[in-house]
C-alpha cells in the first residue's frame, strides 16, 4: 500500500489516504493521495479562503484598481507585508488597501448603503484610479446585500468609472481554490469583450496565470517582446483593468499556473475559440521549451532560438557554479498550489538537489499527478498538510532546506530547518533565467550561509553539535 500514515494524525483516520510514498515501479494510479476535498475536521489545515483565493491571489495583482472588501475590516489583512505582486505604477494595490468596516450595525441593518458611501469616497480620494473591484466577504454574502445593484448605481452616477463585482465569500469552496474558480468565471462573464484594443503586432498573446511575484512578468515580458510578440493583457501580475477587459482578442493565451487560471483560459476557448498553451517560466529547460512553443506556434521559432541561445550563454555557468555545490541536497517543496510541479524535476534536474518530499495545501489531484510523476522513487506527497504533519516529515526526511509558506516556514526554523518562502521568494524574481540564477543562489545561501550554522548551535548544551540539530538536539 502506497499510503503513508503519519503517527501525528494515527487520530484522524481519513488523513491516511492524503499522504504517499511513491514506491518503486509504482504507476501514479497506485500513489495519488486524494486532494480538493473539504478539511478534515480534527486537522489544522493551513488553507486559505475562497475569498482570499478570489481576491488576494488573483484580483489583487491588477494595479490600476482600488481593490475594496466589502467586509471586516480584517479581511484585507493581506497587503503590504505578505504579497510581493509588485507593479510598475508604484505598487497602487499593495500600497492601499480598502475595506467597507462592516460592523455589527451592518449586519443587522444591512451594509449596502456604507458599500455605496465608500465606493463613491475611495473614488474621490484617488481621482486618477477609475477603476474598481469589489469583493464580497462572508459577512456581506450572509446578509444578502446586493453588491452588484450598488456597483450599477455607482456607474449609472459616475459614468466615468468601471466597478467589477467579485462575488466570492471565504466558505465559497473548500479552499482558495474555490476563489480562483470564481473570480476567472465572473471576470469573464462581467469584463472580457467590454474593450477593444490596439493590435500592433502580428503575434498577439494573452499572459495568463503570472503574478508578477518579484517582477517575475516583467522578466518574461521582455523574452517575448524580443521575439516581437504584443502581450495584450496579464492575468493579472502588473496586469491593467482595461487590457483585461481586452482579452478576447488574443491569438493565443500562454498559460503559466494552470490551477489557478485554466477556467478562464477554457472559457476563452469555448466563447472566442482562442486556444491555450501552457508554459513553464521556471528553469532553463521547460523555459526554453516554452519559449519555443510559443515561436512554433506563430511560425517564430527563430525568434525563440535567439532569445534562448543569447540568455543561455549569459546564465547558465553561474547555475551550473551553484548546481556543482547543491548536488545532493535534500530539498522539501512545499508550496500551496502549483509550484510543486513547476519545480519538482527542474531543480533536480538543473540544481542537483533531491526533492524528498512534495505538498499541495489546495491542489486537485491533477497537481498531484502532475507533481508526484516528476519526482524521484521515495518522495514523499501530502495533500493539504497540518503542521504536526509537517513537523513529523521534516524529521524523518532531514531535509537540508524547505520551500514554504512563512507560517510553516517559522516552525521548520524552530526545528533549524532553513526555509525559503516559496510564495513570496527571497531575492527574486524566480522566473526566467536570470530568475532561475537567483533561485539557486537562494537555495545555496539558505544552506550555506553562516547565520543558519550558527542557528544549529545548540545553546542549552553549549555544545556545537556535528550535525543539524533537529529535534533530538534540543
Ligand atoms: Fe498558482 Fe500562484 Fe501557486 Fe496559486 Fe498561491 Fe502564489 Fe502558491 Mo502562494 S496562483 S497555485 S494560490 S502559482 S499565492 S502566485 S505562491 S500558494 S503555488
Amino acid at each position: 500500500m502506497p499510503y503513508h500514515e503519519f503517527n501525528c494524525s494515527k487520530c484522524i483516520p481519513e488523513r491516511k489516504k492524503h499522504a504517499v510514498i511513491k514506491g518503486p515501479g509504482e504507476t501514479l494510479a497506485d500513489a495519488l493521495p486524494l486532494g480538493y476535498l473539504n478539511t478534515i475536521p480534527g486537522t489544522i489545515s493551513e488553507r486559505g479562503c475562497a475569498y482570499c483565493g478570489a481576491k488576494h491571489v488573483i484580483g489583487t495583482p491588477m494595479k490600476d484598481v482600488i481593490h475594496m472588501s466589502h467586509g471586516p475590516v480584517g479581511c484585507t489583512y493581506d497587503t503590504w507585508q505578505t504579497k510581493r505582486y509588485i507593479s510598475d505604477n508604484d505598487n497602487f494595490q499593495i500600497k492601499y488597501t480598502f475595506a467597507t468596516d462592516m460592523k455589527e450595525k451592518h449586519i443587522v441593518f444591512g451594509a449596502e448603503k456604507v458599500l455605496k458611501k465608500n465606493i463613491i469616497e475611495a473614488f474621490n480620494a484617488f481621482p486618477d484610479i477609475k477603476r474598481m473591484t469589489i469583493y464580497q466577504t462572508c459577512a456581506s454574502a450572509l446578509i444578502g446585500d446586493d453588491m452588484n445593484a450598488i456597483a450599477d448605481e455607482v456607474m449609472e452616477e459616475m459614468p466615468e468609472v468601471d466597478i467589477f463585482v467579485c462575488n466570492s465569500p471565504g466558505f465559497g469552496g473548500p479552499s482558495q481554490s474555490g476563489g480562483h474558480h470564481k473570480i476567472n468565471i465572473a471576470w469573464i462573464n462581467q469584463k472580457v469583450g467590454t474593450v477593444e484594443p490596439k493590435i500592433t503586432s502580428d503575434y498577439v498573446i494573452n499572459y495568463v496565470g503570472e503574478y508578477n511575484i518579484q517582477g517575475d512578468q516583467m522578466v518574461m515580458l521582455d523574452y517575448f517582446k524580443r521575439m516581437g510578440i504584443q502581450v495584450l493583457s496579464t492575468f493579472t501580475g502588473n496586469g491593467s483593468y482595461d487590457d483585461l477587459r481586452a482579452m478576447h482578442k488574443a491569438d493565443l493565451n500562454v498559460l503559466e499556473c494552470a490551477r489557478s487560471a485554466e477556467y478562464i483560459c477554457n472559457e476563452l476557448r469555448v466563447r472566442y475559440g482562442t486556444p491555450r498553451l501552457d508554459i513553464d517560466g521556471f528553469g532553463f529547460e521547460p523555459l526554453s521549451a516554452s519559449l519555443r512553443k510559443v515561436g512554433l506556434f506563430f511560425g517564430i521559432e527563430d525568434r525563440a532560438k535567439q532569445v534562448i541561445a543569447e540568455e543561455t550563454a549569459k546564465w547558465k555557468p553561474q547555475l551550473d557554479w551553484y548546481k556543482e555545490r547543491l548536488r545532493g541536497k535534500k530539498v522539501c517543496l512545499w508550496p500551496g498550489g502549483s509550484k510543486l510541479w513547476h519545480w519538482a524535476n527542474a531543480i533536480h534536474e538543473e540544481m542537483g538537489v533531491e526533492v524528498v518530499s512534495v505538498y499541495t495545501k489546495f491542489g486537485h489531484q491533477g497537481d498531484m499527478e502532475k507533481g508526484i510523476s516528476r519526482c524521484e522513487e521515495g518522495a514523499l506527497a501530502i495533500d493539504d498538510p497540518n503542521e504536526l504533519e509537517g513537523l513529523e516529515a521534516m524529521e524523518m526526511l532531514q531535509p537540508d532546506i524547505i520551500f514554504t509558506g512563512k507560517r510553516p516556514g517559522e516552525v521548520a526554523k524552530k526545528v533549524r530547518v532553513p526555509y525559503l518562502n516559496a510564495h513570496a521568494y527571497h531575492n527574486g524574481p524566480w522566473k526566467g533565467f536570470e530568475g532561475w540564477v537567483r533561485f539557486a543562489r537562494d537555495v545555496y545561501n539558505g544552506i550555506f550561509s553562516p547565520i543558519h550554522q550558527l542557528s544549529m548551535l545548540d545553546i542549552s548544551k553549549d555544545e556545537i553539535p556535528t550535525d543539524r540539530g533537529f529535534m533530538t538536539q534540543r
